[in-house]
């Protein structure tokens, strides 16, 4: 059984690598905006930012100098435990995935498999999956293991039985549901998937483009936490485009508080994520 929760960690994914910027205006392409954004929906109830930067051109970047610019300045202006995406676009190549940590975040995504991902396909070979895990575990960045489908949560337990736990020892999982290749965006989804986690994992669920908000309410109705942003869903209503991230967080909080599961502030999902005990060993 996964651990249930009695607050819920709200994480903001406020841009992604999918979204031209002329496709939503919104969308946080600059740094100046990322931390904007940041600070909005730090004050809207959020805890973890998932990162994604772009270039001078609004391009999906891995580029080492803007990572750990983007690193500093979420750090300088906010509270926020910041997460890089180590997902990348599905064009970016391995090496430069693995170089995402070399920023030094709080935490980083981990995904477990390949899968189709709309017309493209989102590679995570075994491999490099390892990899990944085990230069965490080094370095101290606390892992957000990120799962696609089912079958991806039984590659998780494969992960820790042959290479330990992540660093900080706490085991955290985003459930990412409705992309075209994956698993779908329904509470029949959702709750196969947590059934099948590893004992006292904890875990929070995505739902993209229109299964925001069935995901939203299931994960809030079994125990999990939530990620919204600009990454997931640029719809707030049929006909109502997004405007801006911190609407999706207001509404995540909005809903999480009445639930009676109210946002974690930003200490407590350190202590639940394992963040200090993670950069400890990783200084060791
Ligand atoms: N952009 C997707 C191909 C992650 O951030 O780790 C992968 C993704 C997952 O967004
Ligand atoms: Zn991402």
């Amino acid at each position: 059984m996964p651990a249930a929760a009695s607050g819920t960690l709200i994480t903001v994914a406020p841009t992604g690598a999918e979204t031209a910027p002329e496709a939503a205006p919104g969308l946080p392409v600059t740094l100046q905006a990322l931390v904007a954004a940041a600070v909005d929906c730090e004050a809207a109830g959020a805890c973890v930012v998932h990162v994604h930067v772009r270039d001078d051109d609004g391009q999906p970047s891995l580029d080492p100098g803007r990572l750990r610019a983007a690193v500093a300045a979420l750090r300088a202006r906010t509270g926020l435990l910041v997460q890089l995406s180590t997902g990348g676009s599905v064009h970016d190549p391995e090496d430069a995935r693995l170089a995402v940590l070399d920023a030094q975040p709080d935490s980083a995504s981990c995904t477990l498999g390949t899968l189709n991902f709309g017309d493209d396909v989102f590679i995570n070979r075994w491999s490099f999956v390892v990899e990944l895990h085990r230069r965490m575990q080094e370095r101290g960045i606390v892992a957000e293991y990120e799962c696609f489908d089912l079958g991806q949560v039984h590659s998780l337990h494969r992960l820790l039985e042959r290479h330990g736990p992540p660093a900080g020892g706490h085991v955290h999982v985003d459930l990412v549901c409705g992309v075209p290749g994956g698993m779908a965006g329904t509470p029949a989804a959702v709750l196969a998937a947590v059934a099948a986690l590893p004992t006292g994992a904890t875990w929070s669920a995505t739902g993209v483009g229109r299964s925001t908000l069935p995901v939203l309410l299931t994960a809030l109705a079994a125990g999990g936490h939530l990620r919204v942003g600009m990454e997931d869903t640029l719809s707030f209503a049929p006909d109502r485009p997004v405007t801006a991230n911190a609407e999706l967080v207001t509404r995540a909080a909005d809903l999480a508080r009445l639930a009676q599961r109210p946002p974690l502030t930003v200490a407590a999902a350190r202590g639940m994520l394992g963040v200090a005990e993670a950069a400890q060993h990783g200084a060791a």
